[in-house]
């Protein structure tokens, strides 16, 4: 069974975990001393808030062996019918050209190396992408840089004629106070089921105001695997229809986000064929922008998932300037045999 791990020590692996099975995973906090692993990782330099660990580890274990391999610059790994794959790209290798801004072909271009492993390698579906860059609520070229992001991205889910709305990935996109263009993707050789909010506009149906191209994501995929389930939930904001509410109150965005998340843990409910997905048993990464609402933000979580939920805490920006954070989710369940 694959195992999703999220608090482990940097150069340490959980009792009884073997190198071998793991599949990869990120490293959030400060650069860790020593060298990487051997698996795939995501490094989110950022500030945990409330934490007292110099860093963590998340890491995805398969149930056996995994293969390994590096494409274009991306490094994955595969097993138990997935795989898991890091790309970085430095914008500075990608100058812009006319209108189209370093950090639009650099996004383009990552996609693209992902789409062509991901047909290489027989494993066509993507089900979820961890997106970070640097600068995100920055303007360049007349744009957004959140919004350069999008059309780089959607053009390469068109041309790989993927399409850019319906069965799209469950994603978050987040900014980072430096580094590349860092994203993470989860793949499967089985199809997922993409799901929506009743109560938001889908994210690639938002009008023109939010940016000449929509965001490629869906809410929530629900994903199989021979003997699991695994529902991978968007970053997910303060937003109602299309449009942000609660500007500037961190406690009553964090209220939002809670019902939105419930809303779409129910559209899993409707389609799961494992056991119900409950909102306080699920893993979760919380995006704040400012470390000051760490303390209002807690105290609501406790009240809403109760003081043991399992939740790490990351500094970051997100992708419009009014939000004040964003919260994603991930839970495992097993399918009865
Ligand atoms: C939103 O709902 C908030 O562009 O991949 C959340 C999750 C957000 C994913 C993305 C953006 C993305 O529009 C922002």
């Amino acid at each position: 069974m694959l195992e999703l791990q999220t608090r482990v020590v940097p150069g340490a692996l959980p009792a009884g975990a073997a190198a071998g099975h793991v599949l990869g995973g990120a490293c959030l906090g400060p650069a860790p001393a020593g060298s990487p692993p051997g698996w795939p990782l995501q490094s989110i330099f950022a500030p945990l808030p409330g934490s007292t660990a110099t860093g963590l580890h998340e890491l995805w274990l398969a149930s056996g062996p995994c293969t390994a391999g590096c494409s274009e610059g991306i490094a994955w790994r595969r097993g138990d019918g997935m795989l898991y794959g890091v790309c970085e790209i430095a914008e500075a290798d990608f100058p812009g050209t006319g209108d189209r801004s370093p950090l639009q072909a650099a996004s383009h271009a990552a996609y693209r190396r992902i789409f062509r492993l991901l047909a290489a390698e027989r494993v066509p579906h993507l089900w979820r992408a961890w997106n970070y860059f640097a600068d995100i609520n920055g303007e360049s070229h007349g744009l957004e840089r959140y919004r350069q992001f999008n059309i780089g991205r959607q053009d390469a889910f068109l041309e790989f004629h993927r399409g850019a709305t319906g069965n799209v990935p469950a994603a978050c996109a987040i900014g980072l106070a430096g580094g590349p263009l860092r994203i993470a993707f989860m793949a499967g050789e089985r199809a997922a089921t993409a799901l929506e909010n009743p109560r938001q506009v889908s994210a690639y149906h938002y009008p023109a105001d939010y940016g000449p191209r929509s965001p490629t994501f869906s809410r929530a995929m629900l994903a199989s695997l021979a003997d699991q389930e695994i529902l991978f939930v968007s970053g997910t904001a303060s937003i109602v229809g299309h449009r942000t509410v609660h500007a500037g109150d961190a406690v009553a965005q964090c209220r939002e986000v809670l019902a939105n998340i419930g809303a779409v843990v129910e559209a899993a409910n409707q389609v799961r064929r494992s056991a119900a997905y409950a909102p306080d048993a699920l893993s979760y990464r919380v995006y704040l922008r400012h470390a000051a609402d760490l303390a209002g933000v807690a105290d609501v979580l406790a009240t809403h998932l109760g003081a043991a939920a399992d939740i790490v805490f990351v500094q970051a920006d997100i992708c419009r300037a009014d939000l004040l954070l964003e919260i994603e989710a991930t839970g495992l369940h097993p399918l009865a045999g």
